[in-house]
């Protein structure tokens, strides 16, 4: 993958680079090369992480001298810095998906269950965890089995389910089915259907699939504070006709968050955000999940999308866009016919939670296509 991601985003920087690697084989751009390399350093030295707490943390405005000259200088570090920290952004989004992850801890992920008597098990703990959202910064997060968003649990319409939760947490919880059809008991709303689950205690949900979709699990006790901490993760559910999938060569479930954790996709904020890749001509299923609490205009820059389904349930008429706003608690199905190579960023269209001067952050991720 670092090969093509290498070709297909080979810009002046990323030549230069690779000239410098091989600097013998290119002895008379040794000076351009030696330029760019002290730039490179430079960037490296005098940028800060994006933040997304006080994405105008590093400001291109904080500094307004008196005298012409000074301005003319300090204006020219500002876009030079404002740039460099731009790509150090960028920089560290690749090593994340080319090299190794640049942050630990890695969350929607699936769990299979356990088949006892024909029924779908799974063991779920509910813990204090610290979470790296972007290289450096760990916030104090909460996890089902210690990962934000949870594992991905999955079945099929029909399937008897049981899922058992061990609350670790110092305090109580439950935990809500969202989008899914489940006895009145089942649903997770401390003392409207049932106890919390007090700390070191211990509660198994029951009950049989009904309707299929991109559904969610999440508490639903002091929400605003635990699932913004990372109490969430995705249910899905497959129709019992394998024929009602929609047709896709790929499926990406992307779970958006913010407040608490910061704006992240899959628990982590750019640059720590996972590349989405395809060859030319695959369909993927993208499914969008907000369990944040505010609302995500997600945009894909090269191609539409289109949607075709809402909270699991199919449209009649699936339509194109570019722009999918998705509210809280919302779900939405999309389909993106791969067509176009190369890297296409995907981000939240409100801008305040995608980037600053300090470049890209958040809600911020790409699509690479490659031939
Ligand atoms: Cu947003």
């Amino acid at each position: 993958m670092s090969d093509s991601i290498e070709t297909v985003r080979l810009g002046r920087r990323g030549f230069l680079k690779k000239a410098a690697a091989g600097a013998a084989v290119v002895p008379m751009a040794g000076g351009l090369i030696a330029a760019a390399c002290s730039d490179e350093k430079k960037a490296e030295t005098t940028s800060a992480s994006p933040e997304f707490r006080t994405p105008s943390a590093s400001s291109s405005t904080a500094n307004t001298p008196a005298s012409g000259g000074t301005v003319a200088a300090s204006q020219q570090s500002n876009w030079q810095k404002i740039d460099a920290d731009h790509k150090k952004g960028i920089d560290q989004y690749l090593a994340n998906n080319t090299k190794a992850p640049i942050t630990q801890g890695k969350g929607n992920v699936p769990l299979a269950p356990r088949i006892e008597n024909g029924v779908k098990v799974w063991d779920l703990t509910i813990d204090d965890v610290e979470w790296e959202t972007i290289p450096g910064q760990k916030e104090k997060g909460r996890g089902y089995n210690k990962m934000i968003p949870g594992p991905i649990l999955r079945g099929t319409v029909g399937d008897k389910v049981k899922i058992n939760f061990k609350n670790n947490l110092p305090e109580s919880t439950a935990v809500h089915w969202h989008g899914l059809y489940v006895p009145n008991k089942q649903d997770g709303v401390p003392y409207l259907t049932q106890d919390p689950i007090e700390p070191g205690k211990s509660f198994t949900y029951e009950f049989t699939l009904r309707n299929s979709g991109p559904h969610m699990y999440h508490s639903h006790h002091d929400s605003a504070d635990q699932v913004n901490r990372g109490l969430l993760g995705a249910f899905i559910v497959d129709p019992a006709n394998a024929a009602d999938i929609p047709k896709h060569d790929k499926e990406i479930i992307l779970v958006l968050n913010d407040v608490a954790l910061g704006f992240t996709i899959n628990g982590k904020g750019f640059p720590a955000t996972e590349l989405i890749t395809a060859k030319k001509g695959e369909r993927l299923l993208v499914r969008w999940m907000n369990e944040g609490m505010m609302n995500h205009p997600m945009h894909l820059h090269g191609m539409p999308m289109q949607v075709i389904g809402i909270d699991g349930w199919p449209l009649s008429a699936p339509y194109l866009c570019d722009t999918i706003d998705v509210p809280p608690g919302n779900r939405y199905d999309t389909i993106v016919e791969c067509t176009e190579p190369g890297v296409w960023a995907f981000h939240c269209h409100i801008l305040s939670h995608a980037e600053s001067p300090a470049g890209f952050f958040g809600l911020v991720t790409a699509i690479m296509v490659t031939e």
